[in-house]
């Protein structure tokens, strides 16, 4: 890249001004974008899953339809996202090949899986919330398309939470066993939630570059740290235990102390070797192929249109 344009497009960023998709941007920049919008909407079309595992067995109407509604918001921030990332060029069949065929990611907390009906509470409260945290800053993002996306995306992803922390409260304040589901659902996700954040700061490779250019806004420690601040009272006021033994409030920071997590679970968990990579992979791979004969379909269809509007 021609270094004054380079310097050009650094000034802009500089200025708080925003990056829309027939302008001229660095290579690099275009392609750490794709790489993150890319992930995030895959993230938002696998992270249906665990949760698409309990709309068949949620304890009440109500609670069902709640859950459906949730995880068809899944499927319109994943829809959304992927139409953001194709203003950077890439056609969206392209995207869904380098899922499948494993060369993009997905967030590591969607290789968990939820054995309970607690679960669907810990994932809203706490992985909802965890995305969130990571998600309001990225309202001020420097791409436009991406910014705007993520303003009425973190609305939604707002009411998951709170649909997932309302399941907690009725399960902490429940019988015993109800109790002691959820706390078995908050010792399950606690540190996954926090391996969301990305790799602590030393090891991430991508964010000195993606803060300078605004694609990135805190680094993955900060966005933890205000994470565990914002949900060490929930917890306290659900009766429930943060399993973690070194927990304990920092005057001087103004903050929690906590455990990392276990990072070596984490980086097997980025190679595929989580508890549900395969099942997760395998079953967007399934509807994927199981839709074949529609997407012919409507290309046919499309095609026929064409031909008779030529004709
Ligand atoms: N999982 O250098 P960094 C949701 C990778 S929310 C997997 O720190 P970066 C809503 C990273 O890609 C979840 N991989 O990277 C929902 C890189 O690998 P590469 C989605 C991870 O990009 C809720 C390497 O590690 N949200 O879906 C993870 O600067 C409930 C080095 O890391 C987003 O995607 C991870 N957790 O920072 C849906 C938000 N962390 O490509 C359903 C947008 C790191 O070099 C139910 N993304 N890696 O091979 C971001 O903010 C950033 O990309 C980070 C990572 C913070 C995730």
């Amino acid at each position: 890249d021609d270094p004054e344009l380079l310097a050009a497009f650094q000034a802009r960023i500089d200025r708080g001004e925003r990056i829309e998709p027939k302008e001229w941007m660095p290579e690099g920049y275009r392609k750490t974008l794709i790489r993150q919008i890319g992930q995030h909407a895959h993230s938002e079309i696998v992270g249906q899953l665990p949760e698409g595992n309990w709309i068949t067995r949620a304890p009440t109407l109500e609670r069902k339809q709640i859950l459906l509604a949730k995880v068809q918001d899944e499927a319109g921030h994943g829809l959304y996202l992927y139409s953001a990332c194709e203003t950077l060029g890439i056609s969206r069949d392209e995207l869904f090949d380098r899922l499948h065929s494993g060369a993009m990611k997905y967030s590591s907390i969607f290789n968990y899986p939820t054995l309970t009906w607690a679960d669907m509470g810990a994932v809203g409260w706490l992985v909802d919330g965890a995305a969130i945290m990571n998600q309001v800053p990225l309202q001020r993002t420097s791409y436009g398309p991406y910014a705007r996306a993520m303003v009425r995306i973190c609305k939604e992803e707002s009411f998951h939470q709170r649909q997932g922390y309302t399941i907690m409260m009725k399960m902490a304040q429940g019988t015993p066993e109800q109790k002691a589901m959820a706390q078995d659902a908050l010792n399950r996700f606690w540190y996954p939630s926090l391996m969301m954040f990305g790799p602590s700061d030393k090891d991430s490779v991508h964010s000195a570059q993606n803060m300078a250019w605004k694609i990135k806004i805190n680094t993955n420690d900060e966005l933890r740290q205000r994470f565990v601040n914002e949900t060490v009272p929930q917890a306290r006021y659900l009766g429930l235990e943060v399993p973690d033994e070194n927990l304990t409030w920092n005057e001087d920071k103004q903050g929690w102390d906590f455990s990392e997590p276990d990072w070596s679970e984490f980086f097997a968990v980025l190679k595929g070797d989580g508890p549900c990579n395969e099942e997760r992979l395998g079953a967007r791979r399934k509807a994927w192929d199981d839709g074949e004969w529609f997407r012919d379909g409507l290309t046919a269809y499309a095609e026929k249109q064409a031909a008779r509007r030529k004709a």
